[in-house]
């Protein structure tokens, strides 16, 4: 039996377990990414681990989400960030360089390597052929500092590509088609894998775009095959020694295969507000709109700049639509600015926005009340645009452009011939805004720079035998971290102080929740599906750890939340029975008279709901390693016990 490309790299990089679906498996990291927002925690878990010199063949921290400097926060957590680079022996890519994931797939990323990322999409990788997932940020930590990266082996997916795209219909619209047929939750535990013949009509960038937004799938990672086109894209950024070509064998067996035929796709909008809630933009078109935003990791692309530049070129934004764009990097910024693109962009109306996430994460650019904005981003929660009441659709940059011209919904199919615009033969290389850790002999000589925002890592304890606690919160189905953690610019600058932003924590669902947890002393939360979809950020974890959250009783979670959970020593529990979910009430005190025991000697724990006097059973999925991170009282107690 042969097998897929991501079989392939897992084989290659196992350390521990089998390539048997549902087994624990270890990884050996090659490379990891950190951005800013997530990066400064992970660094302060990466200093308490004490290994002096990262040891993976390359490690870059990012700054690109909180770049908004309203105060004094998060230009002190650049330097902090930046110093630990510089001592231990991470490349930094400083403000203005652009966002992780594109930068990552334009310099660094190479085919066949596996990378984490202590950010959801770092799947993006998975377009140049990599194994590239998205991890919490103490995982990254303990990659960089070699330890093994564990998941659960996923299932396969294959997406067979059949056809060519028709002009105006793009990569996005690919993914949205995907994620039309898979929803959002229908990626847990598998690996989606591209094939079949109209593979070879996508560029890197179309295929970053893909693997990209495979996050919203919620599944581990999406991939590629590393083919010529991979290596006429690496060529291009100077590194064609980087190449090695990747696909599957032709006898590989995959547990699930999904037909699209790109010649049938027309261009699609996923509607407010999630990202499966996907219409063609035919039905909406004569729709008003209030705003549009290009750019962000999945969109910003020179690809994607220029087909949008060459649509505004000679035009002028509608009177009531504000355009912003934001160049992925500084690679496509400075390509565009010297090759006149951005000229046109600017001379149509467009305001201009640095190269970072800006107002994807609600870093800006919040829509006016009731806004309809289109966006050619990947998330379209409620209120992460920073409007509580905003009405966000994500569209292809083709879309929007030609949307923003006329101020209405417009399918770019009615703007007649699309023009064809390649990639260079040549991307403008400048590296200069990557500064080189220092010599392993100089590495003393440098200081930490630490702010007053930065705290310490929130206070953990081992598994007790009992807990008692009510239920502190009661949330429904496809909570996402956006709603446990939200972020926007005035709560993003406090993610080097867990005290501070737990203030925050899931105050979008109910404003009492901080006060409320924090008064109880210890609590647990009760929700429904694919609970923490969305966001790596593990402070949707360490904020409710510092509430005193011990547990968090959901029907089922997504997967990169559910080992952040972990990590943080809160106990991940599911319903046995999904109806046993009506039974607990907010306010309820529960009480898990054997927690401990069960936990060391079987994955069922007992919950007694002392108001209500009925018993219900919870599953709680661990492996062997879980469970004694779990009693240990998380990943870093249990990391520091085994080192
Ligand atoms: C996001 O797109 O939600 C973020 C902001 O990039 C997060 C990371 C974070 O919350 O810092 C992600 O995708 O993991
Ligand atoms: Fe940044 Fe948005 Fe991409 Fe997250 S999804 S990394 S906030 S651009």
């Amino acid at each position: 039996m042969g097998y897929t490309i991501a079989q392939k790299i897992i084989k290659e990089h196992l350390v521990c377990g089998e390539l048997i679906v549902g087994n624990d498996i270890g990884l050996k990291i090659d490379q990891t990414l950190t951005q800013d927002a997530t990066g400064t925690m992970a660094y302060i878990e990466y200093e308490a681990m004490g290994i002096p010199r990262v040891k993976t063949e390359k490690s870059v921290a990012y700054i690109d989400h909180n770049t908004l400097q309203t105060g004094f926060e998060n230009a002190d957590d650049h330097r902090f960030i930046q110093s630990v680079c510089k001592k231990h022996g991470i490349y930094f890519s400083r403000p203005g360089n652009g966002i992780c994931h594109q930068v990552h797939l334009e310099r660094f990323g190479k085919p066949g390597k596996t990378l984490i990322g202590s950010d959801s999409h770092t799947p993006t990788g998975g377009g140049i052929g990599m194994l590239a997932i998205g991890a919490g940020g103490l995982d990254v930590a303990v990659a960089m500092g070699g330890g093994a990266y564990y998941i659960t082996m996923p299932k396969m997916v294959r997406v067979n590509l059949t056809g060519k795209l028709n002009p105006w219909v793009s990569a996005k619209d690919i993914i949205l088609a995907v994620l039309r047929v898979m929803s959002v939750k229908g990626g847990v535990g598998k690996i989606v894998e591209y094939g079949g013949e109209g593979v070879k009509t996508l560029t890197v960038p179309e295929r970053a775009t893909i693997t990209n937004m495979g996050a919203e799938l919620g599944a581990t990672t999406s991939v590629f095959p590393s083919d010529e086109i991979t290596r006429t894209f690496l060529k291009a950024q100077g590194r064609e020694e980087d190449y090695t070509e990747l696909s599957a064998d032709a006898d590989a067996v995959y547990d699930e295969v999904i037909e699209i035929n790109l010649s049938e796709l027309e261009p699609l909008a996923a509607c407010p507000h999630s990202p499966d809630n996907v219409k063609p933009i035919s039905e909406l078109a004569g729709q008003q709109v209030d705003q549009v935003c290009i750019g962000s990791c999945t969109n910003s692309s020179y690809l994607d700049l220029m087909r949008v530049a060459h649509i505004l070129k000679g035009k002028k934004v509608a009177d009531n639509v504000s355009l912003a764009i934001a160049p992925g990097s500084k690679q496509v910024f400075n390509m565009l600015a010297l090759n006149g693109a951005l000229g046109d962009m600017i001379a149509a109306g467009a305001r201009i926005l640095e190269s970072a996430c800006g107002p994807c994460i609600g870093m800006g650019q919040s829509p006016n009340s009731k806004g309809i904005s289109l966006r050619t981003f990947n998330r379209n929660f409620e209120g992460r645009s920073g409007t509580a009441d905003g009405q966000i659709y994500l569209v292809s940059p083709e879309t929007a452009a030609v949307s923003a011209l006329t101020g209405v919904f417009t399918d770019p199919r009615t703007l007649g011939a699309a023009a064809e615009i390649e990639l260079p033969e040549k991307f403008l290389i400048n590296d200069n805004m990557v500064i080189e850790p220092a010599a392993v002999e100089d590495m003393d000589k440098v200081e930490i720079l630490r702010g007053p925002n930065i705290k310490s890592y929130p206070e953990t304890s081992p598994l007790t035998d009992t807990i008692e606690a009510s239920c502190s919160l009661k949330v429904g189905d496809n909570i996402t971290t956006d709603h446990i953690m939200p972020a926007g610019a005035k709560i993003l600058p406090l993610r080097s102080n867990i005290p501070k932003i737990s203030e925050h924590c899931f105050t979008v669902c109910d404003k009492e929740f901080p006060a409320r947890a924090k008064t109880l002393e210890k609590s647990i939360i009760v929700g429904g599906e694919n609970y923490g979809q969305g966001s790596s950020r593990e402070h949707a974890a360490l904020a409710p750890l510092f509430l005193g959250v011990k547990a968090v009783l959901v029907k089922s979670f997504a997967r990169i939340h559910k080992s952040n959970l972990i990590n943080a020593g809160i106990l991940p529990l599911t319903f046995i029975n999904a109806d046993d979910y009506d039974k607990i009430k907010l306010g309820d005190m529960l009480e898990l008279p054997a927690v401990k025991e069960e936990i060391a000697n079987g994955n069922t724990v007992t919950v007694v709901n002392q108001t209500t006097g009925e018993t219900i059973k919870a599953d709680c999925e661990l492996s062997d390693r879980t469970r004694a991170i779990i009693l240990a009282g998380g990943l870093l107690d249990y990391t520091k016990e085994n080192s």
